[in-house]
């Protein structure tokens, strides 16, 4: 069909909460497949480089107030406004790692009590990820872990809701837990080989979806 791609990058996300080894692992990733040779980019949102990002960042940073809606779709046109190019960048075959998605959007404001079906709407018809990897720790462990930030949603408490929301997110196929308190190592073996897998599907011509239509 015409909607076959012949050598597409695929779209992997990385989840989980503060302190789980996310950002360590996607780094990881990204330099293990360069080495192997794979067009690869590693992304973040928030991306705090745009003018929406820096709003939000600003947010983050308890320099400013917003009502809990309108950072939701703040957070929301942040991946708006990069989903052009993240398509273009997979269709000439370049892969993507993405520290964060749009589970984080509906994760962090579900668990401030909006409504999830509420919070998923913006999201939808952004490119769907080819493989969610949900980096699981328990929120008291992730603090024992030490070196929250001070930043807006790194506290406890909140972290307990986060984890209770990302539950009701994870139950599709694409998506795949580890277990984050095992060695790094060990997680990092075990993400090479579920992403390999995914690269060489994508690779193959699966095609695109979009998110929660
Ligand atoms: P980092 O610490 O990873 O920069 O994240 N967040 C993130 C949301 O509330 N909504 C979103 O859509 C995204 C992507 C999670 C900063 C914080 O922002 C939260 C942690």
């Amino acid at each position: 069909s015409s909607d076959k791609i012949d050598s597409r990058g695929a779209l992997i996300v990385l989840e989980g909460l503060d302190r789980c080894g996310k950002t360590s692992q996607c780094g990881r990733l990204h330099s293990y497949l360069e080495e192997l040779g794979h067009a690869v980019e590693l992304w973040r949102f928030p991306d705090r480089n745009t003018g929406v990002g820096q709003m939000i960042s600003s947010y983050l940073a308890n320099k400013s107030h917003l009502d809990d809606h309108a950072i939701h779709l703040l957070f929301s046109a942040n991946r708006w406004e990069k989903r052009s190019l993240m398509e273009s960048k997979l269709r000439s075959g370049t892969t993507l790692i993405i520290d964060r998605y749009s589970f984080s959007g509906v994760a962090f404001s579900s668990a401030k009590g909006l409504d999830v079906e509420w919070c998923k709407a913006p999201e939808a018809g952004l490119l769907a990820p080819d493989l969610v990897v949900y980096l699981g720790i328990s929120p008291e462990k992730a603090a024992e872990r030490g070196g929250y930030g001070g930043e807006r949603y790194e506290k406890l408490e909140f972290q307990k809701k986060v984890v209770e929301s990302y539950k009701t997110l994870c139950d599709d196929a694409t998506w795949k837990i580890l277990d984050a308190t095992l060695p790094m190592e060990d997680v990092e073996k075990q993400l090479r080989q579920i992403v390999m897998d995914c690269v060489l599907t994508c690779r193959k011509g699966k095609p695109f979806s979009e998110l929660w239509q």
